[in-house]
C-alpha cells in the first residue's frame, strides 16, 4: 500500500458492533471479565486500549515498522527509551537538538548515571572516535531543531551496527511522509506526535516505532510499567489528523520552499536554514534520504540585532508567535528564549544557534498571505 492509503486505512477497521467507520473513543479505564483472567484481550487501559491500539498500528505502518507505541508526550517517549539503559551506559547525541531532549538527558538521566556526549554529526566518519565500550545508543534528530542540519542516517547506522550500538532517530521535523529512518538502518524512530502527525495543534503526544521484536517487547513493558500512555480521546484526534498527513505535508513543503526562497532573496536576511536550498551545507544528504524538504525554515537578519529580531516577531499578523510546530497554522518561535532556553547559551552558541535566530513552522495557508506577512514584518 502507498503512503496516503496507509495513512487513511492502516490499523483501522469498522467497529465490529456497529459498523462505525471511525474508530470509537474507548473512554474506559477497565474491561469486564467473565471469569478471573477471561477477557477479550483488554484488561486495563494503561496496558491496552482499542483506540490506542488502532493508532499504534496506523502509526507503525507509516514508519514501515512492525511495532508502534504511543505516549503522553514526545518527551515521555524519549523517557521510555532512556529507561532501556543502565547506570554507566553512554549515549552519543547530536549537538543540535530540541531543548527539552537536552534537558531530560542532562538534568534527569545524567543523575541516574547515564553519560551523554553531544557531538557534531557533520562528518559521520568521526563518530567512531566517540564510541566507547560503554556506548549503547546513538540519538540523532534529523532535520535538527532548530538549525535544520541533516544527519546521514544510513552512514550513522552502518557505523553503529559495526560497533553493536543501537540508533534512535527523532523524526519529528521530517514526519514519516518525508523520511523513514528504519528503512535507512535505524533501530528505533521517535516522534513528537504533537507536531506533524497530529497536525492541528490540539494534542500533546509521543510515539516510538521499531522492527526489533525484543526492543518492542521491552518498550511495551516500560510503557505499561511506567504508565506514560496517551489517552483515547487524544488517540482519536491523532488518527483523524493522520488521515490528511500526506496532503498537509505536500502543502507544508510547497509553502516551505516558497518561504525559504523568499527569505534567501531578501536583502535584510543574512542566513536561511532550509535543507532544500542548494547551498544548504547538507543539501546532498537531504536529497538522498528525504522525499522533500519540509516546512521548517529558520533564519537570521543582517546585523544580528536582537531588538530588530524582536520587532519582527512582534509584527506578524498571520504567523503566530509561540512554541511548537507542524500544525496547519503558521508559527514563529524564538528558540533562544522559548524551545531551547534550557540549553546553556555557551552550548547553544557552540552548536551555531544564535540568540537572534528566528524559526518558522510554515503552515498550509495560502502562500500569498504568508509571503505578504513576511514582507510587512521584515519591512
Ligand atoms: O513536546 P513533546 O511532544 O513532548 O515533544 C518533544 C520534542 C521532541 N523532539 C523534537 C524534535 C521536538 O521538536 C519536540 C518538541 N518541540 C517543541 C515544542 C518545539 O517547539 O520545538
Amino acid at each position: 500500500m502507498k503512503f496516503g492509503t496507509k495513512a487513511i486505512h492502516a490499523g483501522v477497521q469498522p467497529d465490529p458492533t456497529t459498523g462505525a467507520i471511525m474508530t470509537p473513543i474507548y473512554q474506559t479505564s477497565t474491561y469486564v471479565q467473565s471469569s478471573p483472567g477471561v477477557h477479550k484481550g483488554y484488561e486495563y487501559s494503561r496496558t491496552q486500549n482499542p483506540t490506542r491500539d488502532a493508532l499504534q498500528k496506523n502509526f507503525a505502518a507509516l514508519e514501515n515498522a512492525q511495532h508502534g507505541l504511543v505516549y503522553g508526550s514526545g518527551l515521555a517517549a524519549t523517557d521510555a527509551v532512556m529507561k532501556l539503559l543502565k547506570p554507566g551506559d553512554e549515549v552519543i547525541a547530536s549537538n543540535d537538538l530540541y531543548g527539552g531532549t537536552y534537558r531530560i538527558f542532562t538534568k534527569i538521566y545524567q543523575n541516574f548515571g547515564l553519560k551523554f556526549r553531544f557531538v557534531s554529526f557533520d562528518d559521520a566518519s568521526t563518530l567512531e572516535t566517540h564510541i566507547t565500550p560503554a556506548t549503547r545508543l546513538i540519538w540523532v534528530e534529523t532535520p535538527t531543531n532548530p538549525l535544520l542540519n541533516i544527519i546521514d542516517i544510513a552512514a550513522v547506522a552502518q557505523i553503529a551496527r559495526r560497533q553493536r550500538v543501537q540508533v534512535a532517530v527523532d523524526n519529528t521535523f521530517a514526519s514519516p511522509y518525508l523520511q523513514n529512518p528504519l528503512d535507512l538502518g535505524a533501530d528505533l524512530v521517535m516522534h513528537s506526535v504533537t507536531k506533524y502527525l497530529g497536525g492541528h495543534s490540539d494534542v500533546v503526544m509521543g510515539a516510538l516505532a521499531t522492527n526489533d521484536a525484543t526492543l518492542a517487547q521491552r518498550l511495551a513493558f516500560i510503557q505499561n510499567a511506567s504508565g506514560a500512555v496517551a489517552g483515547p480521546q487524544d488517540c482519536f484526534l491523532v488518527l483523524r489528523g493522520i488521515k490528511t498527513l500526506h496532503i498537509r505535508m505536500q502543502r507544508h513543503c510547497e509553502n516551505g520552499r516558497a518561504v525559504a526562497h523568499f527569505l534567501a532573496n531578501h536583502p535584510k536576511v543574512s542566513k536561511v536554514y532550509w535543507p532544500g536550498l542548494e547551498d544548504h551545507r547538507n543539501h546532498q544528504i537531504a536529497r538522498q534520504q528525504m522525499r522533500d524538504f519540509g516546512g521548517m525554515v529558520s533564519f537570521t537578519l543582517k546585523g544580528d540585532d536582537m531588538e530588530e529580531a524582536r520587532r519582527l516577531m512582534e509584527s506578524f499578523q498571520v504567523f503566530s508567535l509561540g512554541e511548537s510546530l507542524g500544525g496547519v497554522e503558521s508559527l514563529c518561535t524564538h528558540p533562544a528564549t522559548m524551545t531551547h532556553a534550557s540549553i546553556p547559551k555557551e552550548e547553544r552558541e557552540k552548536a551555531g544557534l544564535k540568540d537572534t535566530l528566528i524559526r518558522l513552522s510554515v503552515g498550509i495557508e495560502d502562500i500569498e498571505d504568508l509571503l505578504d506577512d513576511l514582507k510587512q514584518a521584515i519591512g
